[in-house]
């Protein structure tokens, strides 16, 4: 029998699978469909203080290698995402809550309040929208990204997780892991978000596929995985006191299975889920069972982190 299960953060999951933040996580229907999914766990869509309507649409599109968005943080507003996770059933399965003021001060207040409500909920606070029109990605700004996370670990009494942009560079994943190693709260780091700002085009008429921004928007799907890889990987190795959830690229259970060798503890579904819908988990398990099964591995500890070099 192939065992699936595996522990975060003192949670029990019945299998690594979760959602990655922005897909299927918005209201009630979309958060409740994914309590009901073969997922382990699933996180609410990046909120802000208050409620957002987010750019003007069209504002996410498919293509043939994967996705596109500016999606521009729509969301409920902190209270409602917050009400949600204090409602949960967590016997049944954990649940994340993902937040990302546009402002050190709004993250600050909703952290004050999380608090405050003492729910069992994990948050991953979101370093990388990179849509929010006049707003630069803080984990790409080193000096704001440690005062951001002095400031939140200040405030804020449980362990978290930061959701951080991929990285280009060798020389960036040791300065941004560096950082992230000063604040030993910061229990898990997930990687990767949409590459942000590329430009996908209709060849036909000539025009961007999006509305926002001139058609700029963060990229998933097939064009990330292996940048999706190398991030959860440089993560692995540089955070050893840290877990890492691995997000990008992820459609098959051979994906998932690859996420997991490089160094990924859980790992987030994108673009695949908001194209096949929550029905998805459950062929991504069975397809990781399956893989698992022919290469003789019994549970996911007998690989997970285990990838070979030349
Ligand atoms: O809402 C978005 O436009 C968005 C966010 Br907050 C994010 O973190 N990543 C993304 O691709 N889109």
């Amino acid at each position: 029998m192939t065992d699936l299960s595996t522990r975060f953060l003192d949670c029990a999951f019945a299998n690594p699978l979760m959602n990655a933040s922005g897909v299927w996580c918005y209201d009630q229907t979309e958060l409740d469909a994914l309590n009901l999914s073969a997922a382990g766990a699933y996180v609410t869509k990046s909120c802000t203080l208050e409620p957002r309507a987010g750019n003007p649409e069209p504002r996410y599109k498919a293509t043939p290698l994967g996705s596109i968005n500016s999606m521009g943080l729509p969301n409920l507003g902190y209270r409602f995402y917050l009400d949600y996770v204090a409602k949960h059933d967590y016997a049944r399965k954990p649940l994340f809550m993902s937040v990302a003021g546009l402002s050190l001060e709004d993250n600050l207040a909703m952290v004050r309040e999380i608090k405050a409500a003492n729910v069992p909920a994990i948050m991953e606070l979101n370093l990388s929208c990179p849509n929010v029109p006049g707003k630069p990605q803080i984990a790409y700004d080193f000096d704001a990204m440690d005062a951001m996370l002095a400031a939140v670990c200040r405030e804020y009494d449980k362990p978290f997780g930061v959701k951080m942009p991929p990285y280009f560079d060798i020389a960036h994943f040791d300065a941004a892991a560096e950082i992230l190693n000063r604040y030993p709260q910061v229990a898990f780091v997930t990687c990767i978000n949409s590459i942000g700002n590329a430009l996908a085009i209709d060849t036909e008429t000539e025009t961007v596929l999006i509305k926002p921004k001139d058609g700029f928007g963060g990229i998933g799907g097939d064009y990330v995985l292996p940048t999706a890889l190398a991030n959860v990987n440089a993560f692995f190795r540089r955070c050893p006191d840290k877990k890492v959830i691995g997000c990008g690229g992820v459609k098959t259970g051979e994906q998932v299975f690859q996420h997991l060798l490089a160094g990924a503890s859980l790992v987030q579904v994108g673009t695949a889920l908001q194209e096949e819908g929550p029905a998805i988990f459950a062929r991504l398990a069975d397809e990781l069972a399956a893989l698992m099964a022919k290469k003789g591995y019994k549970t996911l500890g007998d690989f997970q982190g285990k990838l070979k070099t030349l």
